[in-house]
Order: structure tokens, then sequence, then C-alpha cells
């Protein structure tokens, strides 16, 4: 008998140690076995509310909870109000996925410490109101009809496209649970460039399975269309927005996808972007376009989410292109019409200053789409914090949002993410989303304790680390307002010298480094481009001069000497060299974190983390070195004599050919 418990204790440990491969995500609640907790709502149970509360009643520890709904709450959206009391505790909201999100305020604070009783002795009771700030919280997925997914670096995709409808992965479920429990209501689910295919009969049906599977979480299904279906796929000559059989093309085939999914949301489009067909081939705008398909949603109360990521290689300075297309139409789009536009002007790039069509489209509704995998950071081998660089998105953009988009980070990968940190990613999007004036410590701290601990020992050093981390890589790859060095078919490691015969000017580092004997950078000053006249004053003059353009996007607005003046007192090169340095050196000391820390986690998760951190390490440094070692054959400059010299050789480091396939 000693022997067999002695069995059972491996075989549980065993099975306890296997499960720390990050397949839980931020949701490590433990079950309640001995004790339920008692839930009481007197109202209808819906599927939603029927998760809510077998979540409490799985895993909250406290004493009876009550949901009640008031309507008369218009503005607290899908929020909630909890008052907490030593009797019980009472959560309402103004509906059913309010009462939803309130559920999973409650794990998330009992898993992360909080005091219920705080205010309790004084008052009676702890009154918690959360509210969010934007009303669609939608990820993106890049996912095709193959099980590819575009940029994405956390294996195959989600979808089991083969065997839809008939298996259903278990992970379908995981995934709406997950989302809902950092507020995110809405996913497309597949490719912006996308297959016609997605919404023939065949794939509606599949789609309508999923769609079923994460409605008791509040999640709604949209697709990316392909503009040119009519023709494509519906038999027709055209696909001209103007033309009435494609306009009743579009009416018959929203139709037919409400029928299957009543609650569908609706269509994104990338439209005249990156070769994809669009109105333009017709002669006709972007409003011309997306309001056929806005009149076609329109009563169902489906939206369009019509893509401004625009750029042609001879219109001039791309970060200008998307403004002067779109601003023309402000006003032209019809009222289910949001147009999505990338944070920055360029392309997701490590740091860009914010699109300067935010706040400039008055009459148009606009949502920022911010990247969550990491397509120019590194992939899922380097350890970012995006929320920094979201932040820095919100505080410039300074207007309030009504929907949010983020490319998703997560595939078939037992760890979702790739990286057990880049589910951090997923986590602050969510979060950032239902409101952005959290701060990155809140959400880093939130994250932190649980998916891992609430040991300050370990939550210190470690929150210090991710909240410095888009920094250092900002750092190692391309500090100082570079941007777009990277290699041409791939966007993981640098190739600043690349230059393809015939290839487009604008998809080549060249275009926009313009390193010379000269200096640096690309002059978007009133004597360049003049793409500093996009954003308001006092922005604009700001940005225009060397003296006031803030140092971490000089090089995006400037073309600078190499012995321009930096505050730092050093010559541009040589700050240049310092930063790259300081990237490196900033990396080196992560390692050094984690070891510190290897007490407080499990050992799977730890050597997973300190494997990638190896990785990131060697790539900062293959940075560092090809990025120096080419500028420098302009600057003519040594590297200063107290840095490190570099590893590498510039003609080997041009050798290096990653085999990451995909098109530019
Ligand atoms: C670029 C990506 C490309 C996308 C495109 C887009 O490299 O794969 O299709 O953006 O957002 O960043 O449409």
């Amino acid at each position: 008998m000693k022997q067999f418990i002695f069995l059972l204790f491996i075989f549980v440990s065993n099975v306890i140690i296997h499960a720390e491969d990050g397949s839980r995500l931020w949701l490590r609640y433990e079950k309640n076995t001995d004790f339920l907790p008692e839930i009481i709502f007197n109202g209808k149970h819906t599927p939603v509310i029927e998760t809510a509360i077998d979540e409490l009643k799985n895993y909250w520890n406290g004493k009876t909870v009550e949901f009640l709904i008031d309507k008369k709450q218009k503005n607290w959206k899908d929020g909630f109000e909890i008052i907490f009391n030593s009797e019980k505790t009472k959560l309402t909201a103004r509906s059913e996925i309010g009462l939803l999100y309130g559920a999973y305020e409650l794990l998330r604070l009992q898993k992360t410490g909080f005091d219920f009783m705080l205010d309790d002795k004084a008052a009676g009771s702890t009154i918690i109101g959360n509210f969010p700030k934007c009303d669609l919280r939608i990820l993106n997925h890049w996912d095709n009809i193959d099980g590819s997914v575009e940029r994405g670096y956390a294996g195959h995709s989600l979808w089991k496209w083969d065997e839809l409808p008939d298996i259903v992965s278990p992970r379908y479920q995981e995934y709406a649970r997950a989302n809902a429990s950092i507020g995110i209501n809405g996913t497309v689910l597949n490719n912006v460039n996308a297959n016609p295919k997605f919404i023939s009969r065949e794939y509606l049906v599949k789609i309508a399975c999923l769609a079923d599977i994460f409605r008791p979480y509040g999640i709604k299904v949209y697709l990316s269309i392909n503009f040119s279906s009519p023709k494509e796929s519906g038999g027709l000559p055209t696909s001209d927005p103007l033309n009435k059989d494609v306009r009743q093309w579009w009416k018959d085939k929203v139709k037919e996808i409400y029928s299957l999914i009543p609650d569908f949301g609706g269509f994104l489009v990338k439209a005249n972007s990156e070769g994809l067909p669009g109105p333009q081939d017709f002669g006709r705008t972007h409003a011309d376009g997306a309001n056929m398909l806005a009149e076609a949603l329109e009563p169902y109360n489906g939206i369009v989410m019509w893509r401004a990521f625009v750029y042609s290689p001879n219109s001039g300075d791309r970060a200008k292109q998307a403004y002067e297309e779109f601003m023309p139409l402000d006003g032209k789009f019809n009222k289910n019409v949001i147009i999505q536009v990338k944070n920055g002007p360029v392309d997701f790039q490590p740091r860009e200053p914010y699109s300067p069509l935010f706040g400039a489209m008055q009459k148009t509704p606009l949502m920022p789409e911010l990247q969550i995998t990491q397509e120019y950071l590194g992939a899922s081998n380097h350890l970012v914090f995006l929320a920094s660089m979201w932040k820095e998105f919100f505080d410039a953009a300074r207007q309030t949002f009504t929907a949010i988009a983020g490319v998703a980070n997560v595939g078939e990968n037992t760890n979702w993410c790739g990286h057990h940190f880049a589910q951090a990613n997923w986590y602050a999007f969510g979060r950032l989303a239902w409101n952005n004036q959290l701060t990155c410590n809140e959400i880093a701290e939130e994250w932190l304790r649980m998916t891992f601990s609430n040991d300050t020992a370990f939550i210190n050093p470690v929150k210090t680390m991710i909240l410095a981390s888009h920094e250092a890589t900002v750092n190692y790859m391309m500090p100082l307002g570079l941007n777009c060095l990277f290699a041409w078919d791939h966007h993981y490691g640098p190739e600043p010298w690349c230059n393809i015969p015939g290839a487009r000017a604008d998809w080549l580092p060249g275009y926009y480094h313009q390193a010379d004997s000269v200096g640096i950078g690309f002059n978007r000053t009133i004597s360049g481009s003049n793409a500093v006249s996009q954003y308001p004053y006092p922005l604009n003059e700001l940005f225009n001069n060397i003296k006031t353009c803030p140092e971490n996007l000089l090089l995006w607005f400037h073309h600078a000497s190499w012995n321009h003046q930096m505050k730092s007192g050093r010559i541009l090169w040589d700050e240049l060299c310092y930063k790259y340095q300081e990237g490196v050196e900033q990396v080196r000391d992560f390692q050094k974190t984690l070891d510190r820390i290897e007490n407080f986690i499990d050992a799977e998760r730890f050597s997973d983390v300190q494997y990638k951190l190896k990785i990131q390490t060697k790539d900062a440094v293959w940075w560092r070195d090809a990025c120096l070692l080419y500028f420098q054959t302009f600057s003519n400059k040594p590297i200063p004599y107290l840095l490190e010299r570099p590893v590498h050789d510039l003609e080997e480091m041009k050798k290096i050919k990653l085999n990451m396939k995909h098109h530019n």
C-alpha cells in the first residue's frame, strides 16, 4: 500500500510538473473541491450567466455572491460594480456580459492577493467599480486557410479548418475563456490578406461552430473579406462597388452569414494595399467600397473595419500616404464604418511616432490597430513587454476610442504564444483595450502575480526587467528613431545594407535610414518630405526643429549629421554606438535577473525563458554589430574606445540568410 501511495505521488507530482508548460496562461486558479460557494441570481440563466456562475462556483474561495442586473446604468457599458462585505458579495452590472467580467475581476483580485476587507472595518464594505473605456475590443488573427499564420510565431493556426465542424478542439473554449477574462469581446478569425473562400458556405458552417463556442464568453466573430469576392467566387464579371449586381451579391452574402451566425460582428477589409484588390481598381474611392459593405451589414447592426494601411512606391514619403489618401474622405463614410489605423504611420516598427490620422479625421471614427505578434520585435524569441510601446501611443494620440484591434500572437503552441512572457502582451492588450489609462506597472504586476507568484522578492526584479524590455529592444535594434532596418525576406534580423536590384524602394532599408557621409535619418521636416505638417500645432513645430525634436524620434524626422550634438554631450555617431551597447547590456542584465529568481518559478518555464534570453542576447549583439559596422562605412568614425568591440565581421554578417520566408 505504501508503495502504491509512493507511486501515486510520483505520478501526481509528475503530472503537476508537466503541467507547467504555460498552457494555463494567467488563469491558474485552483478548483474548489469540498466547498462550492453559493451564487444567487434571480434573472434569466443565459449561457453567459451560466459561464459566470460556473467560473465562480469552480474557483471563488469566498462566501456567497449575488448577481444583480441594473439596466439603468447606461454609462457602465460592459462594466460592473462589486460591493464586498463580510456577509456576501454583490456584483451588479448593466448586462449579463458585465456580470461575467465582474466574475473574472473577483477571481483576479483573489489570485493577486487583494485584501477585500481593506475598507470593511471603517465603512462596512469595499466597493470596486470597473467600467471599460472602449466598446469593441477585438483580436485580429492573420490566420490562413492552409493553417499557416502570417507573421505568426507560435506554431500553426488554432483553427483546424479540416476538422471543423465535426471535431471541436478543447482549445477553442480555452481561447474564448482567456479572452473573456481580459475583456476582449471580438475576434477576426482570418488574415487581412483574405482568401475569398472564407465566406463560402462550406467555411461559414465551420465559422458558425466557432461562434457558438465563443458566444457564452461574450465574444463575437468577424471576418476579413477579399474585395474581389463577387468576381472570384460569385461568378460576377466585376467587383465594382457601384455595380448593382455586386451590391446585391454582398447583401445576399451578408444575409446568408447572419442566417448561420445571428450575432456576427462584421467585416475587416484590407483593400488597395500591398497589391490586394479594392475599389480603386474600378476608379472608386475607399469610401465607395466601405459604404457598399456597410449598407449590406447595417440591417443586422454589423460593422465594417476598413484599414488605412495603404502606400505605393510612387507616392512620395510612405509615412505620409495614409493621411493623404484618407483625409479627403473624412465625413464620407457610413455610420457603421470604422477606419482601422496602425498606431504608427509606417508599419509596427519598434518605435514610431503616432499616426497623424488620429485626431485629424474628426468626422469619422478611427480605431487603432496594435500588433501583439512580434513581427518586428524579435518574433517569439525576444522578451519585449509591448504595453510600454502602446502606452506611448495612447499618451500621444490623446483620444478616446470606441474600438481597438490587436493582431494576435497566439497559435497552437502549448504555451499559446511561443514565449512565456509573450503571454503578457496578449494580457496587456486586453487590459489596455478595456482601459488605456491603466499603467504599465499595474498591468505588469497583475500579470506576474497571476502567472507566476505573489512573492515580492520575485515580482520586483522581474517587473523591473519587463518594464525595461521595450526600450532595451529599441536600443539594440533601432535607437534614436531609426526604423525598417530588417532583412528582405523576414523581419527578424538586421540587414541595413539590403539592396535587391529592381525591388520597390520603399521595401528597402536604405529608403528609411538614408545613411551617407554627412549623416543619417529621413528628412521629414519642411525642407524634406514635410510629413511634420500632418501633425497639429505645436507638435509639428516641435518635430520640425532638430533642437526640440525628441531624441528618441530624431532620425525619424531628421537627416542629422554624424557630428550632431546630442543632449548627452556626445556627437550623434557616438550616441548611436552607446545606445546599441546599452541595449546589449540591458539584455545581459535580464539574463542575470532571471537566474536570480530561479527558485521562485517552476523549472520548466524557467529553463524555457532562460533559453530564449540566450537567443535574445546573441541577437542583440548581432544587431549591434551589423548596424554599427555598416553605418560606420558612412560615418568613418571609430566606435568610442570605452565600448566593447564588435565580435562579428560585416562581410560575414552580410552572408547570413535566415529561412523565414514571407513576402515583405
Ligand atoms: C505588414 C506585414 C504583412 C501584412 C501587412 C498588413 O509584413 O505581412 O500583411 O503589414 O498589415 O506589416 O496588411
